[in-house]
């Protein structure tokens, strides 16, 4: 062991102050925001650190509580971070990990430690970034505390009792100078937990919240095939358990779960290191190359493709399907716009050959899931077909052939997708008025008339038959399935204008029910927006206001003070003549715009799936939950 002098030791606190300040100094650098998202970066901060634990085997419990006044604790029953002297700082080890940057990191637990990103930035910025932090520490017959102020020690580590127990606890309190966002969301922690207690089956994760006395306990001894089970639950499966494959190659651990349903919707999720890669990456291109080849030779050789057809194509293949991929890597790549892209171009032929020899093999061993799989893609592909040429009707061609911009499109003169809005406006009268309020430069309408078709409970064939929805895509310009590219699409905000009552929601939900299936990358662009129409309209002399919630009236009412009030509430756009409704709902100066933001495609899912599916039990139980919560059931 090598004893550093004082001088050692100095130092080393000097780079301690220097590396806390410069997190507090620009924490975006280190959690990404100081938003909601960067405030449960500190969770899922300390969170990783006890799931490594979990990784390295020594640990098989790990709970997390939110508490009333802030702050938050995760506790797990591993070894407990060592407080022996770290030969380079001179410091307890535990003291290390919470003070110096990247300290975890380095000395990594399980080999398996996630890095790359805003992962694994280390304990010490969770630190920094807190008003205070307690460290519980049990371990070798003692138990530890340390206390911190802004990532500075209060304390030494020092014990401060026996125990028979091992393990790690941590309470903090988010710093109120660093973060705009204070609330943990129980949803967000909840939908989470349970991932990571799927992801890492027979870990037993719970979740406290102090705030309105509820605890959640996830174990799932079935791992991601549980997990699969899950996702699946509102729906109907075309077999009863998920096919699952595992093996290890080169360092390298591959868990592959998957599922059919009777939907047309297919529901990859994708894990790299207990990270979801939402934007896929190898390992998930291996998966699907080596399903649609697989798949095809199996069809081959039981004549359900017959010879003189073509192969069956991987969205053929992929309809109604549900699948988790979960690999462990040593080190992982991340890319991609938002970091969640796999890079490791190994895993594509890893996950390849361990999926087409665990399917072919599965396949031969169950030949009447094999056949039911194969008829349900051979259906998609004659669907498939016949939507090619429904589609042809929707697509604008070549300049020699233009197919006509639908009638009912009153476009807009600036031809810039970046600054045009398409407002889509259920009902003739609001469409009337929207038409004549409107800034014609760079405002174009399309009436919606009635309601448009149910997208979940129908193939794209289907869905092209029906004539609102083959409007939207023409005037959208972005084409649909195959050849949808969200480049082309004519404007960059895509306003769905609806009335504030049920019929309105349901036709809101419908519209969204759509783009979330067949264009989520317009979504994910950030162009798909719902307007806010006020809800009253407060008159007191000459002088007119609008109010968007019942707050906002209250809140009018109280300045206005006694006196002569006249308060109309709004039903349906169509009480607004076409001044109002520029004024209120569709001048950029005034008006309320909610973008529609895809956080969790999981979770998006699973709402669909329940309001739009045809399982009538969720769906009341959904709505009996959340009625309390939300007026509008918007997603
Ligand atoms: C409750 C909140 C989050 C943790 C451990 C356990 C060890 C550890 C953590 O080591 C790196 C390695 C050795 C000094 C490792 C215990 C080896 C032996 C550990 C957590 C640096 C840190 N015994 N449990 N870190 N050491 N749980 N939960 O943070 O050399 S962090």
């Amino acid at each position: 062991m090598v004893k550093k002098g004082n001088g050692g030791y100095d130092e080393s606190q000097i780079q301690v102050l220097e590396g806390l300040e410069a997190v507090r100094k620009r924490p975006s650098m280190y959690i990404g925001s100081t938003g909601t998202k960067g405030l449960h970066h500190l969770m899922w901060e300390i969170v990783d650190n006890a799931v490594d634990e979990a990784l390295a085997g020594y640990c098989d419990r790990i709970n997390v509580e939110v508490f009333p006044d802030g702050t938050v604790s995760v506790s797990d029953n591993g070894r407990g971070i060592p407080t022996g002297i770290h030969p380079q700082t001179g410091r307890p080890a535990a003291e290390t990990v919470y003070t110096v940057l990247h300290a975890g990191g380095k000395f990594g637990g399980s080999g398996y430690k996630v890095s790359g990103g805003l992962h694994g930035v280390g304990a010490s910025v969770v630190n920094a970034l807190s008003e205070w932090l307690l460290l519980d520490i049990k371990r070798e017959g003692g138990h530890f505390r340390q206390e911190f102020a802004r990532g500075v020690p209060q304390t030494d580590l020092t014990r401060v009792g026996d125990s028979d127990e091992n393990g790690t606890h941590v309470r903090f309190l988010p710093d109120k100078e660093i973060f705009e966002e204070l609330v943990f969301s129980a949803d967000t922690l909840t939908v989470r937990l349970r991932e990571l207690a799927f992801l890492m089956g027979g870990l037993t994760v719970t979740l406290t919240d102090h705030r309105d006395n509820l605890t959640e306990t996830f174990r799932y001894e079935g791992g991601i095939k549980s997990f699969v089970s899950y996702l699946n639950k509102n729906k109907d499966a075309l077999h009863k358990e998920p096919i699952f494959f595992h093996a290890s190659r080169e360092d390298c651990q591959v868990e592959v779960a998957m599922q059919y349903n009777d939907s047309y919707a297919e529901n990859i999720y994708s894990f790299a290191n207990n990270i979801h890669t939402a934007e896929g990456g190898s390992h998930e291109a291996g998966f699907k190359i080596a399903l649609t080849r697989t798949l095809n030779e199996y069809g081959r050789r039981v004549n359900v493709i017959k010879e003189q057809h073509a192969n069956l194509s991987g969205e053929d293949i992929r309809e109604g399907l549900t699948a988790v991929i979960s690999i462990r890597l040593l080190a992982p790549q991340f890319e991609g716009q938002t970091k969640t892209k796999l890079g490791n171009s190994e895993l594509r032929g890893i996950v390849d050959s361990i999926v087409g020899e665990g399917l072919a093999l599965y396949l031969e061993k169950n030949p009447s899931v094999g056949r039911k799989i194969m008829e349900k893609a051979v259906l998609a592909a004659q669907a498939r077909e016949a939507a090619r040429k429904a589609r042809e009707l929707t697509r604008r061609k070549s300049a020699l052939e233009i197919t006509p911009l639908p009638g009912k499109l009153a476009d807009c003169s600036v031809s810039d997708p970046s600054l045009c809005e398409l407002y889509l406006v259920e009902g003739d009268s609001a469409a009337g008025s929207a038409k004549q309020g409107r800034d014609r430069r760079y405002q174009a309408i399309l009436p919606l008339k009635g309601k448009i078709l149910n997208v979940e409970k129908a193939r794209l064939d289907k869905i092209l038959g029906h004539e609102e929805i083959r409007v939207i895509i023409t005037a959208m310009g972005t084409g649909i399935g195959e050849d949808f590219s969200v480049s082309k699409a004519r404007y960059h905000k895509v306003i769905i204008m609806a009335d504030a009552d049920i019929d309105g929601s349901h036709i809101r939900t419908l519209l969204l029910t759509f783009f979330f299936r067949y264009m989520q990358p317009l979504i994910t662009a950030g162009y798909l927006y719902i307007a806010q129409p006020p809800l009253y309209q407060i008159k007191k002399g000459k002088q007119v206001q609008y109010a968007y919630t019942d707050a906002d009236l209250n809140k009018i009412l109280k300045e206005l003070g006694r006196g002569n009030t006249n308060i109309q509430r709004y039903k349906g756009l169509g009480e607004m003549n076409a001044e109002q409704l520029w004024s209120t709902t569709m001048n950029p100066e005034h008006r309320i715009l909610l973008q529609v933001q895809l956080n969790e495609a999981m979770v998006a899912d699973e709402i669909f799936t329940i309001l739009m599916g045809d399982k009538v039990e969720p769906r009341r139980q959904f709505i009996e939950r959340y009625a309390r919560q939300v007026t509008n059931l918007d997603v």
